[in-house]
This record gives structure tokens, C-alpha cells and sequence, in this order.
């Protein structure tokens, strides 16, 4: 079982740790719902399945599959990978998942946050969420690990740490009146102080441009190696993401991280020619009221940043763009440690995300610390 406790991570010694930290695996969703993956999530499917064929190479991955889709994912997956029935209303596990957490005798805990699927009934992407609100608290039960369950809506894709007292975060999406209403700024930064065990909370303004998340900054900015964060980038002056990477760059500038360094700045261009959703792919999507529609000739929150650190590689989108390699080399630089392994990101971006989207690492670590002990608050 996993216990609900009553405390904050922050005052037991809980903290949320960097995505470069060991592993014991990866979680997943699969996708199946036709009004949001083009041709009843086939195509979709497809690429899911070569994420976690990536990740595979790296760390064990586990797939979440409804009751009607068991057999289908489990036909399509590598054997390697563990495939588990859950239901579910779609298959973001960064943001309805848990946020796992560590302290420094390697207990394992995690945060089941609220989940509102982006926004609720105020610019929510779907209706109803309440299967996914349950993904977060299902895995955790599923581990055997401890759990904090705060009343504060947060996905996983909104936050990026540096396991070291820092979060960076944006406005656009953890400011918007959709998530939590009655919260200022400050309430929010001790809610993150709080639950990941951080002390700094850096703040960037606006995400990637139509980025239908209301801006989840692990799209536009993260941590690559304490001190270093990657921004998506482009150096033309037309284009809308233009000016919002050159307001995060002046930000990011500005600030001390929680253990006082100045943050260097990686720019990581974003693909050359926009994302744009054809006649095709939109006809492929069924319609359906209360899911936000896709039309052709969509611009689409393309970049390079939404990648995945494994143990031993770096899964990263590729679009068929010049700047795939550039893009691959960058990561390559950033990550000596680890190769870099590029799976095509157009589909999952059709369904709204990438990579970094689906995933949820869960860090090595001992499991049922209280439980043994009984000493659960
Ligand atoms: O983290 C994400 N990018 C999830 C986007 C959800 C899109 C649903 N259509």
C-alpha cells in the first residue's frame, strides 16, 4: 500500500531530484483517443512505441494501457517493455503522472498532484479528466511508495529542476487563473518550495508559442547539468517565438540559482520551418465537442527541448527539419555521457506535445520506508 502523508516533502527532507539522476525506470501512457490522434491513435501508437523503444535501451520502461487497449500495446511494444492496464482519459504521464521524490538515505516518496487536464472548464483541453486525475496516485500504489497529496493543481511538464534547490517555471501556465484561482505568486512559490523541496523558484514569462499547455516550460527551457539550462532559439525577428526566447534568455541572465550561480545558457534553435498540421492529418481527427479541435494549417509547439534523459541515452525528437542535426549535436555536447537516440516527434507533436510529454522517470531508491517502519504521519 501506499501511504497518504500529511506533511511537506520539504519537512521531511524530501526533494524532487534532476532528470540526469539514476533511474530505476520510465512511465507511460498509450494513446488510443481518436479526438485527439489522427486515425483512431494508430499512427500515434506507432511512435509511442519507438519512444519507449529508446527509453528501453536505457532504463526499464512500464506502458499504461486501458482495459481495451492491453492486448494492442502489448502486441505493438517491445517484450522488454512491462505493459500494465490502467485506464485513462489520454496518455500525457508527465503531466498526470506523480513527481517522484528523493532524500538523502535514498528513500522513495512521490507528490500525487490535482490534474485538471490543462486548464479545467476554463480553456481545458478535454472533458471529462477525472481517469487521468487517478493515473498520479495509481503508480504511486503501484510502487509501493509514500505519497503527499496536496490540494494544488500542477502538471509535471509545467516545473523542471535541477535536483540542487532550483525550479524554473512560467508564468503563462502556473499564473493562470485555469489552475489554481485563488493563489498569488507568492502562495504558489511555497507550494513549490513545499512539495519539491526547492528553494529558488526561477520564473520565465510566456512558453513556446501556441503551446497549447498554456506554456509548460519543458517545451521552451530546462536543466541540462547544475548551473546549464537549454532554450529553445531562433534568431528570426518575424517569428512569434522570437521575442518570447529572447525574453527568457534576459531573465535567465538576471537570475542566481539557489546555490548562487548564474546560469549558462544553451540555445538550442527550434526547427527551421514551423510544424503546421496538413488537410491530411486534421481530417484524421475526429470531432468532438468539449476536445480542443485541430485544424489545418495549425502551428504546432515544435522543439528540440522536450527530450527525455534516461540512464544511458538522450531521447530526442527529430522532424525532418535541417535543424535535426544541429539539434543532435547540441544534445550530444550537453550529455557526454550518454548517446543520443532521435525517434520522429511529428506525431506525438500532433497530439499536442513530446516526448518529454509522455514520460515520467522514477528514480532509484529504497520503496516502503515508512511502511517498514510504521511510522507513516
Ligand atoms: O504536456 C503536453 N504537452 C500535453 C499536451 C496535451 C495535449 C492534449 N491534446
Amino acid at each position: 500500500m501506499s501511504r497518504i502523508l500529511s506533511t511537506t516533502p520539504r519537512a521531511d527532507g524530501f526533494r524532487m531530484p534532476a532528470e540526469w539522476e539514476p533511474h530505476i525506470g520510465c512511465w507511460m501512457l498509450w494513446p488510443e483517443r481518436s479526438d485527439n490522434w489522427r486515425n483512431g491513435a494508430k499512427p500515434a501508437q506507432h511512435a509511442f512505441a519507438a519512444v519507449a523503444a529508446a527509453i528501453a535501451q536505457g532504463e526499464p520502461v512500464t506502458v499504461c494501457a486501458s482495459p481495451g487497449e492491453y492486448a494492442v500495446a502489448r502486441e505493438m511494444l517491445d517484450p522488454a517493455i512491462r505493459v500494465v492496464e490502467m485506464t485513462n482519459n489520454d496518455s500525457w504521464m508527465r503531466d498526470c503522472g506523480p513527481t517522484f521524490l528523493v532524500n538523502d538515505t535514498g528513500d522513495v516518496r512521490g507528490v500525487d498532484w490535482k490534474f485538471n487536464a490543462w486548464g479545467g472548464l476554463v480553456g481545458g483541453l478535454y472533458f471529462p479528466w477525472d481517469q487521468d486525475d487517478l493515473v498520479g496516485e495509481k503508480v504511486l500504489e503501484f510502487e509501493r511508495d509514500d505519497r503527499y497529496a496536496p490540494d494544488f493543481v500542477l502538471e509535471g511538464g509545467s516545473i523542471d529542476v535541477d535536483g540542487q534547490g532550483t525550479v524554473l517555471t512560467t508564468e503563462e501556465c502556473l499564473l493562470n487563473p485555469n489552475r489554481n484561482p485563488d493563489m498569488d505568486r507568492q502562495t504558489i512559490e511555497t507550494w513549490l518550495r513545499d512539495y519539491l523541496g526547492v528553494q529558488s523558484v526561477l520564473w520565465l514569462g510566456k512558453g513556446v508559442y501556441l503551446d497549447e499547455t498554456d506554456g509548460h516550460v519543458d517545451n521552451l527551457c530546462r536543466f541540462v547539468a547544475p548551473g546549464e539550462v537549454v532554450l529553445t532559439w531562433t534568431d528570426d525577428p518575424a517569428d512569434p517565438q522570437y521575442e518570447i526566447s529572447h525574453d527568457a534568455l534576459r531573465r535567465l541572465e538576471g537570475y542566481r540559482d539557489a546555490r548562487g550561480r548564474a546560469l549558462k545558457v544553451h540555445k538550442l534553435l527550434q526547427p527551421a520551418r514551423p510544424v503546421v498540421i496538413t488537410a491530411e492529418e486534421a481530417g484524421g481527427v475526429d470531432k468532438v465537442h468539449g476536445t480542443l479541435p485541430r485544424e489545418a494549417g495549425d502551428r504546432m509547439a515544435a522543439s528540440y527541448v522536450n527530450f527525455y534523459i534516461a540512464n544511458e541515452v538522450i531521447v530526442a525528437p527529430r522532424f525532418d527539419d535541417p535543424n535535426d542535426e544541429p539539434a543532435q549535436a547540441l544534445l550530444a555536447t550537453l550529455f557526454p555521457g550518454r548517446r543520443i537516440v532521435t525517434v520522429p516527434g511529428r506525431e506525438i507533436l500532433l497530439g499536442g506535445g513530446g516526448i518529454h510529454c509522455i514520460t515520467q522517470q522514477e528514480p532509484r531508491g529504497r520503496r516502503l520506508a515508512t511502511a517498514v517502519s510504521g511510522s507513516a504521519a
